[in-house]
């Protein structure tokens, strides 16, 4: 059998052995973080406790905490009632104890590890291809968009799926008033490079921090396409990307990168985090499809998290109305 002799940054975000090998092994017990209390064994550093994440017991207070800023007042943003769901909403502290955010942890309990974060002061660096290349204060942006709520479903490519109210504005709005050139092809984004807060970033340092992720112009102007400032009527917790993310609802959620400080408009396909990574397992478009199998999940169906509920995987996620045209087009 011939093996493919896989550079360190192509290995598997969820192979234990590699990390083990790479990090040392005190450092990989340690990061594994077992911990027994009030009766669990909770093993911080890999997928298990996204399996018992959602089950633990936490209050509300502890889990969910919403950041105070100078543009806190302009939440709860008005609903659009276009946007309905198939399904019920995901419980709030359901979602806020089951994410993905592998610069604070690899497991899904990030808001046990998002303290250190500060999302005040924060900017954005708009550069590259359009008129005017400026870095923005977030709050300057927040007042210069108008805010609206959306339900969206939300899809990882692990096979798990929520719905959620996201608050924020339709990207197509922040890209008009950013004036890109005509030669601008793709939206390239990157979150923040801080191991002082997200120790990840230092840990796995055979991963190619900061998180990018791109768009093409299209995809990035299509009606559905959001950045996204807050959740469930109020800003963000930084478990879900405080204080800016993008949310693309027709794919896989690793598109939708969180914390951003940069937006970047190019000529270039941009390289992308997981794309990097493994290119075998995530690729560029990353649409939802349920006739694409995953080299390790089948993606026919998906988990609602929550109440464990088996539903088919519908083609871009249900989107295909407001997002199909795209991809015809381009064959
Ligand atoms: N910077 C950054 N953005 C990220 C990730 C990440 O690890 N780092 N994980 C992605 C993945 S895989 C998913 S499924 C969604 C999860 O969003 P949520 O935690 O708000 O549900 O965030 C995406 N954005
Ligand atoms: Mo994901």
């Amino acid at each position: 059998m011939h093996i493919k002799k896989k550079r360190p940054w192509e290995i598997p975000e969820q192979e234990a052995t590699p990390e083990a090998v790479y990090m040392g092994r005190r450092r990989f017990l340690k990061d594994l973080g077992y911990m027994s209390a009030a009766g669990g064994l909770f093993l911080s550093g890999l997928e298990f406790n996204g399996i018992f994440g959602v089950f633990e017991d936490a209050k509300k207070e502890d889990v969910i905490k919403v950041p105070s800023t100078p543009t806190s007042h302009l939440y709860p943003a008005k609903r659009n009632p276009e946007f309905k769901l198939d399904r019920a909403l995901t419980d709030e502290l359901v979602a806020g104890k089951y994410n993905n955010y592998y610069e604070f942890s690899a497991g899904k309990s990030v808001w046990k590890h998002v303290d250190k974060m500060q999302v005040r002061p924060w900017t954005i660096e708009v550069a590259g291809l359009v008129a005017k290349p400026r870095t923005y204060d977030i709050d300057e942006i927040v007042r210069m968009m108008q805010l609206e709520e959306r339900l969206y479903r939300l899809r990882c490519v692990e096979a798990w799926a929520m719905a959620v109210p996201w608050t924020g504005f339709p990207m197509r709005d922040f890209v008009k008033k950013m004036n890109p050139l005509s030669s601008a092809k793709f939206i390239r984004m990157q979150t923040f490079m801080k191991p002082e807060w997200a120790p990840n970033q230092k840990l796995r340092f055979w991963q190619p921090w900061p998180y990018e992720e791109g768009l093409t112009m299209a995809e990035a102007t299509n009606e559905l396409t959001m950045l996204v400032t807050g959740i469930y009527g109020h800003e963000l917790p930084k478990q879900h990307g405080a204080p800016i993310r993008l949310i693309t609802p027709w794919k896989y959620g690793f598109k939708s990168i969180k914390s951003i400080v940069r937006i970047e408009f190019t000529d270039r396909q941009p390289a992308t985090f997981w794309n990097t990574v493994a290119p075998d397992e995530y690729d560029f478009f990353a649409n939802v499809n349920p006739n694409v199998p995953h080299p390790r999940w089948s993606q026919k169906t998906e988990k609602i998290i929550g109440t464990n509920e088996e539903r088919q995987t519908i083609l871009y996620n249900g989107y295909g109305e407001y997002v199909g045209d795209i991809y015809r087009k381009a064959g």
